[in-house]
């Protein structure tokens, strides 16, 4: 590694028992990553902010450390090369960002256990990085469908009424949640037989219909239940699954949701791991669920400290407490010197919804002998193996809209490219105006959920009217139009580890103007999203950098002034501006309601051509929630190549059968320079009404062919 990247004088170097600092200079200011918390900016603003990191229950807040820990940044030098590093520590820990630049990392505990990952790319540097932390698992493909979910429906009356009138608009929607709401009064593992009547008929039925369920769990467990009447308990009482006091051998005792007060599984215990499967594999008889969100997992705790509060001793009262809120390691959770089986909690705390999210994923599967969902608030360094995340209890409010695209750009650095925001926000009711610029650069998140906080006004893309539901509906089905790109993304995020969703410094890494952007993003390398993020706004400022871009809208080319500018375009209510980058070919499909019938239909190819006149792309496919499919070669993978006027399809791998009824329908193209004469497919000429051309050099070509085919198309 050239001198300079990393590069701290001994000098500042401390080693105590509760104690470790290190001081190193950074090449640029250039600074992205370190979580978890709500940054106003994607690049650092590097003037002494100091950013403590320690698992907490803790809606978004400037400065406030929040759910998970991912003590790893990305630096991008002055040449553009990249590198990344993580401070592999699970202890309380800060950074303070200074405008030498320097970074200092502090931490009560552990050893300074720094992994250097040389790049040169901002992507090489991710797949490195998830190289050594395990790479981000694959997601079922219906879960990239839109999700719904609230907090307090309150019963399944009115959840109903929400999937009709999302069904009276057909707008797109794959997955219903069911928060705590759907527990008899939030017990773990039960239903609530009044209000919830009828639930596990309605989650058959939900999916006949083509649609997946997700229940909520909490990790706390109440010990206040009648004796005999709570299994949960008893059977962990009976194995010895809990955290425990410092003494280590009686249970450590909070308050939750639960009635009465509740203790905590110890998920770093093989015991908890056999404990809480055993009952997940139980509940899948009791409801039918395709997926498990785990919550409250930092873990939260409704007091400062089990009872009867923390011992005044060192580990409860470190001589330095990090930047973290209260400025305390027991606010809302368990005492530091509680016990678990990897170690006393103040080493293991942050590992809590880790250690909770393998074993999660593994029933999953079991359960269902499918591909699992996993959706986990608390997240550590390689949670994206097993785990999708979301940002937590976001605001609806303004700023909290532009600063989820931040949180996105971040989870995808981290290793979890598969992460949303609440959208329409959690805490606080939705304006119409607000929900509506959400739900745009919502269908845009890999992780596409709209959720909300019980006692807020409904906001489910249904319940605003037809205007606002026809938005919903028309911005959804070009997401779901472009899944087979989203999920061909995945696919080599699974693989090649890297990021699914971009900065445009990820891309353009040489062009500095980019390095501040974070008001738009990219699927990818090719599609970019410049959502708007501002009331009133009826159009967006957005950079162009150099390639050639093209309106997704009409295949019109931006034009070239606009390259490496700034240019305002129009964007009515009715409209998220979208782009794509000439060079690419973007897999897509016919939409439909629900991705369980949008599997069926054709596919059709979007073409964007560079200035040279090429492009190229991919596209993954397999049944979509099988387990190990990539490692079974149960899959289809073919790449297309554009260049010297024709188009070619190579079929890599051919091993799902499935794939065989599929057809091809439609191929665009954009960025043509001439209309061509003729276009021919496999060597036949296709007929005149079949191709239809436009002056802007956009042509789209209707055929029918196999998908499984090699197609070769000509254009003279
Ligand atoms: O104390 O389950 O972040 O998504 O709706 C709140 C109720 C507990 C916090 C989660 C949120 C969820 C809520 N939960």
């Amino acid at each position: 590694m050239p001198p300079g990247r990393w590069d701290s004088p001994l000098v500042d170097l401390f080693f105590s028992n509760q104690f470790l600092q290190i001081t190193t200079t950074v090449p640029s200011t250039s600074v992205y990553g370190f979580g978890e918390h709500e940054h106003p900016t994607f690049k650092h603003n590097m003037d002494f902010v100091t950013y403590g990191m320690f698992s907490r229950d803790q809606a978004p807040t400037s400065f406030a450390n929040l759910y998970g820990v991912h003590p790893f940044y990305m630096c991008v030098e002055p040449d553009s090369n990249a590198h990344g590093v993580l401070l592999l520590n699970s202890n309380a820990q800060d950074v303070t960002l200074s405008p030498n630049p320097s970074l200092i990392f502090r931490t009560v505990g552990g050893i300074l256990d720094f992994y250097l990952f040389m790049g040169p790319t901002p992507e090489n540097v991710v797949q490195q990085y998830t190289e050594a932390i395990g790479r981000p698992h694959m997601p079922a493909y219906w879960s990239l469908g839109f999700q719904l979910s609230r907090w307090g429906y309150g019963s399944l009356d009115v959840l109903k009424e929400t999937v009709d009138r999302m069904k009276h608009y057909d707008i797109p929607y794959d997955v219903q949640h069911f928060d705590i709401d759907y527990m008899e009064r939030r017990l773990d593992f039960t239903y609530d037989k009044v209000n919830f009547a009828g639930l596990p008929e309605f989650m058959k039925e939900m999916k006949k219909n083509g649609k997946h369920n997700v229940v909520i769990l909490d990790p706390f467990i109440t010990k206040d239940e009648e004796p005999g009447t709570y299994r949960p308990y008893e059977l962990g009482q009976e194995m010895g699954v809990w955290v425990n006091n410092s003494d280590g051998v009686t249970p450590a005792v909070g308050r939750a949701w639960p009635p009465g007060d509740s203790v905590f599984p110890d998920y770093t215990n093989p015991r908890t791991v056999e404990w809480w499967t055993q009952l997940c594999l139980e509940f899948k008889d009791v409801l039918d669920y395709d997926g498990i969100w785990i919550d409250m997992n930092e873990p939260s705790n409704f007091m400062r400290g089990q009872y009867p509060g923390c011992a005044d001793n060192e580990i409860n009262n470190p001589p330095y407490i990090p930047r973290i809120s209260d400025r305390s390691l027991a606010e809302k959770t368990l005492c530091p010197d509680s016990k678990t089986y990897l170690g006393d909690h103040y080493n293991t705390h942050s590992l809590f919804g880790w250690a909770q999210t393998e074993p999660t994923f593994n029933v999953v599967q079991q359960a269902t002998g499918k591909r699992a969902f996993v959706l986990s608030r608390s997240t550590f360094v390689g949670s994206g193996k097993h785990s999708a995340h979301w940002l937590g209890d976001n605001f609806s409010q303004w700023k909290d809209l532009r600063r989820s695209v931040v949180g996105i750009l971040e989870f995808n650095l981290f290793g979890i490219p598969y992460v949303g925001a609440d959208i329409c926000g959690f805490n606080y009711n939705t304006t119409y105006e607000l929900c509506l610029r959400w739900m745009q650069l919502g269908s845009f998140y890999p992780f596409s959920r709209n959720h909300n906080a019980e006692g807020n006004s409904e906001q489910d893309p249904a319940v605003f009217g037809d205007a606002f539901a026809k938005i919903s509906r028309a911005t959804l089905r070009i997401r779901y139009s472009l899944l087979p790109y989203l999920y061909t993304l995945f696919y080599e995020s699974h693989v090649y580890g890297g990021t699914v969703v971009r900065s445009l410094m990820h891309e353009f890494t040489s062009d500095q103007e980019t390095h501040g952007i974070d008001t738009a993003f990219l699927w990818g390398p090719a599609f970019m999203i410049a959502p708007v993020l501002e009331e009133g706004a009826r159009s967006v400022t957005v950079y162009f950098p150099e390639a050639q871009w093209f309106d997704y809208y009409t295949g019109l080319k931006v034009p070239s002034a606009w390259k490496k500018s700034y240019a305002t375009v129009s964007a009515p209510l009715n409209k998220i501006p979208l782009y794509i980058r000439g060079g690419y070919i973007l897999p897509q499909q016919a939409p439909a309601t629900t991705t369980t019938e949008s599997r069926l239909n054709p596919f059709g190819l979007i073409i964007a051509l560079d200035e040279q006149g090429q492009a190229s792309g991919s596209l993954f496919w397999d049944d979509g929630d099988s387990i190990d499919t990539i490692e079974k070669e149960n899959y289809f993978l073919a790449k297309y190549t554009f260049s010297k006027g024709s188009l070619k399809t190579e079929i890599v791998k051919n091993g799902y059968r499935g794939a065989d009824t599929l057809k091809y329908n439609k191929i665009t193209i954009l960025g043509l320079k001439l209309r061509p004469q003729a276009v021919s497919l496999n060597g036949r000429s296709i007929r005149g009404d079949a191709v239809s051309y436009e002056m802007s050099g956009k042509l789209v070509l209707r055929i029918s062919a196999p998908l499984t085919q090699e197609l070769n198309i000509k254009f003279y």
